[in-house]
């Protein structure tokens, strides 16, 4: 532009104008440790641009400040985490700080989540697609398959196979669309893949863009031979399990000192015999343990909320499915945890 006074003054009166449409940035902040986050990630990205912002659960809430933080911020998908009795106030409060300012948001998630927090936000209309019978990625799939290409759905059914709900009503559906075998180790490599790069964000990043792109897990370079290597470290963890592996009535439990603690709960439930295995991992930085838990075919509690409970009571949090949970444990209590959820198993 050719700068006259004219033309300054132009630029003067629409500064208020101007500074409205600072507002930019379309952000994903999705759940990093698994197929289900990395792929609902992969398919807002696809659906509707912007960038990805993936997060562990310790990490979640950092995250969430520095987006409230973020003037730019234009519109919020919010993927795959879901909320404790520790966070979900602050949660709401972050919310209806960005609401303030006219932020979009879309919460899509599946897990178990407080009726009162769930009409909280609501209230602040925050766009809330949530059903506890599909995983994330298949609801982001169902709510937005006009803005999203055939590729999606078969990224939603790899999604739905590691979340342990492909026989879900709609999840069984786009399955059926695929060879099975072809879908089952799809989802198997890329889950090794999220697993054994969950140190290396730009790794996970690009993932989601291939995802995004089209690409099959097979496409991208190196995903098989990467989840061979994996195999074989689980393989060494079966070993370890065995040897390490402790009891108590109700279940099975394991510090896990040189690999993820998510990598090793199976083994701990399967070897134990029990219907719940713990395994944990010290985040030494943290001074916390991060806890992950399974249950059996035949546990009938719902672990996601007596975890969630007492992990609240503890000083930490913690929460997830009926068979499928995680927790963050402050270091001196880990024992107490263990004793008590081991009391509430009765
Ligand atoms: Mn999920």
């Amino acid at each position: 532009m050719v700068f006259t006074p004219m033309a300054a003054k132009k630029a003067k009166t629409t500064k208020t104008t101007k500074k409205k449409s600072l507002k930019t940035k379309i952000i994903c902040l999705s759940h990093k440790e698994d197929c289900d986050g990395i792929s609902s990630a992969a398919l807002i990205r696809q659906a509707f641009g912007g960038d990805s912002l993936l997060v562990d659960y310790p990490g979640q809430m950092e995250a969430l400040e520095s987006l409230v933080a973020d003037e730019k911020l234009k519109a919020l998908y919010i993927c795959d985490l879901g909320l404790s009795k520790k966070n979900q106030d602050q949660f709401v409060e972050m919310m209806g700080t960005l609401r303030k300012r006219g932020v979009s948001i879309t919460y899509i998630d599946h897990h178990d989540i407080d009726p009162k927090i769930t009409k909280q936000l609501e209230k602040l209309k925050v766009k809330m697609i949530h059903d506890i019978n599909e995983c994330t990625t298949v609801q982001v799939y169902n709510k937005f398959k006009s803005k999203l290409t055939d590729h999606a759905a078969f990224v939603a059914a790899c999604a739905a196979i590691t979340d342990y709900m492909e026989d879900r009503p709609i999840g069984s559906k786009l399955l059926q669309i695929y060879d099975r075998q072809f879908a089952l180790i799809s989802a198997t490599v890329m889950t090794y893949n999220i697993v054994g790069h969950q140190k290396d964000p730009d790794y996970l990043l690009y993932l989601t863009e291939e995802l995004a792109d089209g690409k099959y897990p097979h496409e991208i370079p190196n995903t098989y031979e990467f989840a061979q290597i994996q195999v074989g470290k689980l393989a060494e963890m079966i070993a370890k399990v065995k040897k390490g592996m402790k009891t108590m009535k109700n279940l099975g439990y394991m510090e896990i000192t040189d690999a993820g603690a998510s990598g090793a709960v199976n083994f701990v439930l399967g070897l134990s015999g029990k219907d719940v295995g713990v395994a944990f991992k010290e985040r030494v930085d943290h001074g916390i343990y991060a806890v992950s838990v399974r249950g059996s075919k035949s546990c009938n509690v719902h672990l996601g909320k007596i975890v969630n409970d007492l992990a609240t009571e503890l000083g930490g949090s913690g929460g997830g499915h009926d068979k499928a949970c995680g927790a963050v444990i402050p270091k001196p209590k880990m024992k107490s945890f263990l004793k008590e959820f081991n009391k509430k198993l009765n």
